[in-house]
């Protein structure tokens, strides 16, 4: 199942004179603060963040899952949905996979899903080990359970599980053609005294050290914090700074995961993507955006300016360019039909983006050197209130994607086939 190119084709030709015109006004609007248009387009054509695949199906509370029905009902099918999401925008290059879940198997099986996905030019982005449920497969057959941990349980034998599954999903990533590892443990405490916060800590930093030593030399291993939940006292890798410790201590390929939804409120996730950037540990990212925690809503749907912000502080780090990192969307669709949320996600990181590439760095500089607060405002916000929208759509026009891709989407009646073709009750496996 996938979308025909000619018939987003058809929906471009529809909206082609309007955008014509708008894309002409918007060249103007940034060149006349100094900035090249053409060059805003050719980064923004060049960014791709990776499709988890959990994500293609309804994400859930504890309080319920509402599924919309036509959800993937193997990692095949939800290869199929990447690739059609990314046909409607082309920036959704890769898959990122969690095993578990999405397990082909090491072998034929692999190598069966890794055919499936090159034909559909669907890559294979960052690996996610699961030890924070107990599964048949990561728990030998339930002999050991991560009730309560995985790295950072007292039980050798719990450790050695959670250790193996690394190892068995870094060796599944290799046959895939996946380049990275992230690791986001449950680990911590729900009640205080409950364990030690060294002997955690210690214990956490060994077992990833083993996991490192399995990577292969080319691979890079991504640490992930987050302050609490499921571990509602205390998460082992509660921040960013325990984060780069794990990281520092590990090697130099051991990289940190910024998830924005991982933060305290106000916290100034920005500077803590500057900091990580700055020695060199900034490895991934996932996207999302928060009200209170770790919401999982639509990416810039809250704080559209603090993402603003955040991707201005990837490209000082890049020097003017997306930094290599493994970028992904990590939200939980409750509502939304997965794709249409996926798309606005998608669209929201290249409208961001496109906006932070519209700020004159070299005017910034000039006015942060002279302690000009009042100007550098002036200047970031002349690139945040841009109309940059004519600008990412041509850059999805180049890749031969969708000008307006929520509407193709809804104009091709993608949803209607995979309800006619998988069923209306078909749920996606995952959280
Ligand atoms: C966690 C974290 C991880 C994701 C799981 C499902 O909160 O964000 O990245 O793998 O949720
Ligand atoms: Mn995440
Ligand atoms: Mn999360």
């Amino acid at each position: 199942m996938t979308i025909d190119r000619s018939r987003i084709d058809e929906e471009n030709e529809l909206r082609l004179a309007w955008h014509e015109s708008d894309l002409a006004h918007a060249l103007d609007v940034v060149g006349r603060a100094g900035v090249d248009g053409e060059a805003v387009v050719a980064e923004v054509a060049r960014f791709s963040a990776a499709a988890p695949s959990w994500a293609v199906g309804t994400g859930g509370t504890r309080f319920g899952r509402f599924p919309g029905g036509g959800e993937p009902r193997d990692t095949f099918e939800k290869i199929d949905d990447v690739a059609a999401l990314n046909a409607l925008t082309g920036a959704n290059r890769t898959v990122s996979l969690h095993v578990p879940w999405d397990d082909p198997g090491l072998g034929e099986g692999a190598a069966e899903l890794r055919r499936h996905a090159a034909e559909r030019d669907v890559g294979f982005d960052a690996m996610n080990s699961n030890t924070f449920q107990d599964n048949p497969s990561t728990t030998r057959d339930g002999a050991v359970s991560y009730k309560f941990g995985s790295l950072a349980n007292t039980d050798e034998a719990v450790r050695r599980a959670a250790i193996d599954h690394n190892h068995y999903v870094v060796d599944l990533g290799l046959e895939l053609g996946a380049k990275a590892l992230t690791v986001w443990l449950g680990d911590g405490m729900n009640h205080p005294g409950q364990a030690s916060f060294r002997g955690q800590f210690e214990r956490v930093l060994v077992g990833l050290g083993e996991i490192y030593a399995h990577l292969p030399a080319d691979w890079e291993m991504y640490t992930e914090h987050k302050p609490y939940e499921p571990a509602f006292y205390s998460s082992v890798n509660n921040d960013w700074g325990t984060s780069l410790l794990l990281a520092q201590g590990t090697g130099d390929r051991a990289k940190c995961l910024v998830d924005l939804g991982h933060h305290l409120p106000n916290t100034n996730i920005e500077q803590v993507v500057s900091r990580l950037a700055m020695v060199g540990r900034l490895g991934g990212f996932h996207f999302n955006d928060s009200k209170y925690g770790d919401d999982d809503l639509t990416v810039g749907s809250i704080t559209p300016f603090q993402l603003f912000l955040i991707v201005g502080e990837l490209l000082e780090a890049g020097g003017g360019r997306m930094p290599d990192a493994a970028y992904m969307i990590d939200e939980s669709h409750n509502l939304k039909d997965p794709l249409e949320d996926l798309i606005q996600a998608t669209d929201a990181l290249q409208v961001a983006l496109a906006q932070a590439l519209c700020v004159n760095r070299a005017d910034l500089a000039e006015a942060q050197q002279a302690n000009d607060a009042a100007r550098a405002a002036e200047v970031l916000h002349r690139g945040f209130r841009t109309d940059v929208r004519p600008l990412v759509a041509e850059a999805r026009r180049r890749n031969g994607a969708a000008l307006d891709p929520l509407a193709t989407y809804r104009a091709v009646g993608y949803r209607a086939t995979t309800i006619a073709a998988r069923g209306a009750d078909a749920v996606a496996t995952g959280l």
